[in-house]
């Protein structure tokens, strides 16, 4: 950098799947390079703060290994071979494809694959326009949020909660079955700002000893899957001495007395043998959200990532409205604020174009899907083309075996569009360069606050990368798709869509960059009603007609009332005797940032966690080369040594690229794509294991 370089701030939002969704203040050094990325102190949730990785953003963007010209490939199908092509020749032979494949099978054949990679509205999203106008499949977008969601909204009838900045104003904080040090770390601002100010007690729950769990006051340690027992055993405790709030009960939930009935047998003693908690544990946390009224229950996805989670993570909900915690400030629950934002998406996504009755495939199932299995396929033909935008399944999917058998078909065409080369994109026919964040305009909802926000284009992208809407709109064209949205530029799309739903324009947003969407302090707290129509929170769910996005109900009946759960889990046998969790990494975003090298420093190397009573008479010693098998396959990684874990419980800091590990196969040959009740979703730390020593790879 010269003497003279010109450094400006501008405002932005980190475009990455996380809860958080910081509004940034960039430095731009004249005009083309980015310097510090810091969270913006202007914006109430970020409140200053991001992450590590986001912060070194520059690392990312200007990495040289970006992909920065379209390419076909030359070699066979995953060989790496590929030479650069013109945009027009790359997008005209995706075209071709899919013209061929619709000829052939009709236009179902055809999948466009996404997702959140982005969270930008108008470049994640838009994709469904294209798949609408052309009655391409559908997408079920289940890997992430669906088991969450799906337990969250059986209980409220609406996927809101209290304002996640009342945790200031909170005397006990519950981080339950997420890691925000890691995963969210704005969350932690909070937390710290009610511990400083009023002293509050912060409780974690969590399968391992991890560093949110180390800045807890109570700790609690449970076996995985296991947090419907634990659930019921506090409420249990609160019905037994007198701390449930029968008054707030009977006027706002639906059956107190049958759920006080069933909890009579589950006490702490049986769910101590569940769960492996100390009996007195559970007492003490029962009586801490019992006696503290304002107690802010901060629910994560992490927990519901097993086949039992919708079920956990309702369990877990009741507890608030068993002390009646909603009605007081500071207390209550939070998951995620995605259904308060009432963003029209019908631009955007070609809603009005919806064909009825086509046939939605389920993301999680990708390699059932590409592999032809009928149930996957919902009986109709097989895919023989794809357009893959915002995501790496080929690493991140469940099932990795049949994920990577499934994008070698030679019959099938794959399209990827992606900022790296990507384990996905290599398995590509085409292979299609995309800007980041700060070279494009977008629009962002924040899941885990309450703010619309912009991102706007602060940058040019290198000379041939285009954005997500160039690439979908050139398609549409060559394909004779037809839609508004089509001929918008996303500042158009932006800001129409704002209009349609009633939250302003683009030109009066820009100037803040941001807007707080949060509901009244009363709708946050349900405390004018529940979403659902009897206005009541619901202990007894009526599983089948929970008001989400849906797919089914699949998998088994589901409990009445909450329990504890075991049979759909992967449980432990005497041939896969370990439970093994795929928790996030610290430096890693899923698969993204594998790529910077500070990241990539930082996590070293696969590893697997391992408690030492369990490592010795295996003969596993610190660092250690292990195999991980089950019955979908075996990964091969280090061991390290670990006592901040039960018993028969194993953790993999997850996703590391595939060819980070010997013999290129990744976590997820171990975890599974069967679909849990009710509407499917990935248990990705639900899995059995067998663990063996193994040689040193050479
Ligand atoms: N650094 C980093 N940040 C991320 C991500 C990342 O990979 N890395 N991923 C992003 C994405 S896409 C998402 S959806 C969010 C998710 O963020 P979170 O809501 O935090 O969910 P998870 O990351 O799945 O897991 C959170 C915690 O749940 C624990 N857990 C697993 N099983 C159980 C259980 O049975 N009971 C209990 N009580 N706990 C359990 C895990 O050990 C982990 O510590 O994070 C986002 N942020
Ligand atoms: N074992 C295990 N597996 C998991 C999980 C786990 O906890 N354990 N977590 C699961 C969860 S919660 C999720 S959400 C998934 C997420 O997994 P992915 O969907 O793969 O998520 P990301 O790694 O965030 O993003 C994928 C890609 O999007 C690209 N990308 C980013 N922005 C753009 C853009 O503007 N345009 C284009 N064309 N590409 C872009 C990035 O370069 C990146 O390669 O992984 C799941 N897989
Ligand atoms: S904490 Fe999450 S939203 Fe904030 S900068 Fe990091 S990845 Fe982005
Ligand atoms: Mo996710």
């Amino acid at each position: 950098m010269t003497a003279l370089a010109r450094i400006d701030r501008r405002t932005s939002t980190c475009p990455h799947d996380c809860p958080s969704v910081c509004a940034l203040d960039v430095e731009v050094i004249d005009g083309r390079t980015v310097g510090r990325v810091r969270g913006s102190a202007r914006h109430s949730y970020t409140a200053g703060v991001v992450c590590a990785k986001v912060a070194r953003y520059a690392e990312r963007i200007h990495h040289p290994d970006r992909l920065t010209r379209p390419l076909a490939r030359t070699g066979p199908k995953g060989s790496g071979r590929f030479a650069p092509v013109s945009w027009d020749e790359a997008l005209g032979r995706t075209a071709e494809a899919f013209r061929a494949a619709e000829a052939l099978h009709g236009p179902e054949s055809v999948w466009p694959y996404y997702y959140a990679g982005t969270m930008g509205l108008v470049m994640r999203d838009g994709i469904n326009r294209l798949r609408h106008a052309k009655g391409y499949s559908g997408q079920f977008s289940t890997i992430c949020t669906t088991l969450a969601w799906s337990g969250y909204v059986a209980g409220t009838g609406r996927l809101a909660g209290v304002d996640p900045r009342e945790i200031a104003e909170s005397d006990c904080v519950v981080i339950w079955g997420t890691n925000p040090v890691h995963t969210q770390v704005n969350l932690m601002t909070h937390v710290q700002a009610a511990r400083k100010a009023r002293g509050a007690t912060v409780v974690a729950v969590d399968i391992y000893d991890n560093p949110t769990m180390r800045q807890a006051d109570l700790a609690l340690l449970l076996r995985p899957g296991t947090d419907g027992a634990l659930a019921c055993a506090v409420m249990h405790v609160l019905f037994r001495d007198g701390l449930a709030d029968r008054a707030y009960m009977a006027r706002y939930t639906d059956c107190p007395e049958a759920l006080e009935a069933h909890l009579r047998t589950r006490d702490p003693a049986w769910a101590a043998a569940i769960t492996g908690l100390p009996v007195a544990e559970i007492e003490r946390f029962a009586h801490l959200v019992g006696t503290t009224k304002n107690t802010f229950f901060r629910l994560g996805y992490g927990f519901a990532r097993s086949r039992n989670g919708a079920a956990n993570m309702h369990a877990a909900l009741c507890i608030p409205a068993v002390t009646g915690a909603w009605q007081h400030r500071g207390g209550g629950a939070f998951h995620s604020n995605s259904g308060v934002f009432g963003i029209d998406k019908r631009l955007i996504e070609g809603l009005d174009a919806v064909r009825p009755g086509t046939r939605m495939l389920d993301q999680s199932q990708v390699g059932r899907v590409l592999t032809g299995d009928a149930e996957a396929l919902r009986g109709g033909p097989p895919v023989t083309a794809m357009l893959v935008q915002n995501t790496n399944p080929v690493s991140v999917a469940p099932e990795q075996e049949r994920v990577k058998r499934g994008f070698a078909r030679d019959d099938l065409f794959v399209c990827v569009h992606e900022q790296f080369m990507t384990e996905t994109a290599r398995m590509a026919d085409i292979v299609l360069p995309a800007t980041m964040f700060l070279e494009h305009d977008d629009l962002y909802t924040g899941g885990g606050q309450q703010h619309i926000q912009l991102g706007l284009k602060r940058i040019e992208p290198p000379e041939h990368c285009r954005s997500n809407h160039e690439v979908v709109t050139a398609l549409a064209e060559r394909l004779g798709a037809a839609h508004p949205g089509f001929a918008m530029s996303p500042r158009a799309l932006i800001d129409a869509t704002l209009r349609a739903s009633g939250r302003g324009t683009l030109a009066e947003m820009e100037p803040e960059n941001f807007l707080d969407a949060q509901p009244p302090w009363e709708r946050a707290h349900f405390l004018d009603g529940f979403g659902h129509p009897d206005g009541r929170f619901h202990f007894r769910p009526d599983w089948p007609s929970v008001p989400v996005a849906k797919d089914g109900p699949r998998g088994p009946a589901m409990p009445a009332l909450p329990d504890h759960w075991e049979a759909p889990l992967m449980a432990a046998t005497p041939r896969h005797p370990f439970r093994l969790a795929t928790s996030p990494a610290r430096s890693f975003l899923n698969s993204s940032f594998t790529e910077t090298p500070t990241s990539r420093a930082r996590e070293r190397h696969p590893t697997v966690m391992i408690h030492p009573e369990d490592a010795g008479p295996l003969g596993i010693g610190e660092g250690a080369w292990v195999r991980l098998v089950n019955e979908r396959g075996a990964v091969t990684l280090r061991a390290t040594l670990f006592p901040g874990l039960r018993r028969g419980v194993l953790i993999a800091e997850s996703i590391w690229p595939n060819d980070a590990y010997p013999d290129g196969r990744g976590i997820n040959t171990l975890t599974g794509a069967d679909a849990p009740a009710p509407f499917g979703g990935a248990a990705f730390h639900d899995n059995h294991v067998a663990v063996e020593a193994v040689a040193a790879p050479a």
